[in-house]
């Protein structure tokens, strides 16, 4: 898969050098490039941004340097899907991993100050798909730590990146549930024990067990998602739990 990240504090993505992330690029599986915003000014100061049209607080992202940037994804006869990383942006999940996995061009524009001009996004938008997402109803300061996230949850479902696949399918989201708690040795730590149902090798009591600590803690933490499950994937235990 390729990524271009454009950003004026390319810094801010160094972390993608590390771990299985930083492993895929050496590898050859992911294609990651980040660009420095400034590098598409013209100008002594490197100016990427201007006074708001109409007024008010902070500064707008000038278009000029953004159609510049993005022009150089639009030269040969790929193009890549753009991700806008924004607090009015639909909710990113791990469907929308699942589906930007798939791809094999993603590119994102990180704003930052009160945003990137508008007509901006109508201009790709004649280019190539353009997709605005959100991590939450909260703000960042800018979009570079939502890019972290996302090319985290991405590139770990591209095959090969991860080197335990079977971790992947049992975890929170992928089924609408949440994860079941985890152990480990020692059997009792701190006057704290394992549950006796792990430690008795009784795998089908296991998994039922696992199931029911999900159901539980998807009720207890995230009742929106239990609202959301299909009733069809629910057994006869399930409805008791
Ligand atoms: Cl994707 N970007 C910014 N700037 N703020 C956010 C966000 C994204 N998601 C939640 N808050």
């Amino acid at each position: 898969m390729r990524i271009d990240v454009f950003s004026i504090f390319p810094e801010y993505l160094a972390p993608l050098d590390l771990s299985l992330i930083g492993k895929a690029r050496r590898t050859g599986l992911l294609d990651l490039t980040v660009h420095d915003l400034r590098e598409f000014t013209h100008d002594r100061h490197r100016t990427v941004d201007d006074a708001p049209a109409g007024g008010g607080a902070g500064m707008v992202m000038k278009p000029e340097p953004w159609a510049e940037a993005l022009g150089t994804l639009a030269e040969g006869p790929r193009r890549p899907t753009l991700l806008v990383p924004s607090p009015s942006g639909q909710p990113f999940t791990q469907a929308m991993a699942r589906e930007l996995a798939q791809q094999d061009w993603l590119a994102f524009a990180c704003g930052r100050y009160e945003g990137i001009d508008e007509r901006v996004y109508e201009h790709a938008a004649t280019l190539m798909p353009v997709r605005p997402f959100s991590l939450g109803d909260y703000v960042l300061n800018g979009g570079e730590v939502a890019v972290l996230a996302v090319v985290e949850a991405v590139a770990r479902l591209i095959p090969g990146v991860i080197g335990n696949a079977e971790s992947l399918v049992e975890e929170s989201h992928e089924d609408g549930l949440l994860e079941y708690p985890v152990y480990t040795k020692p059997a009792v730590w701190q006057d704290r024990e394992v549950p006796a149902v792990l430690m008795s090798g009784h795998h089908a009591q296991i998994e039922r067990w696992r199931r029911d600590e999900r159901l539980r803690r998807t009720a207890r933490r995230r009742p929106d998602l239990i609202l959301k499950l299909d009733p069809g994937t629910l057994d006869k235990v399930d409805r008791a739990v």
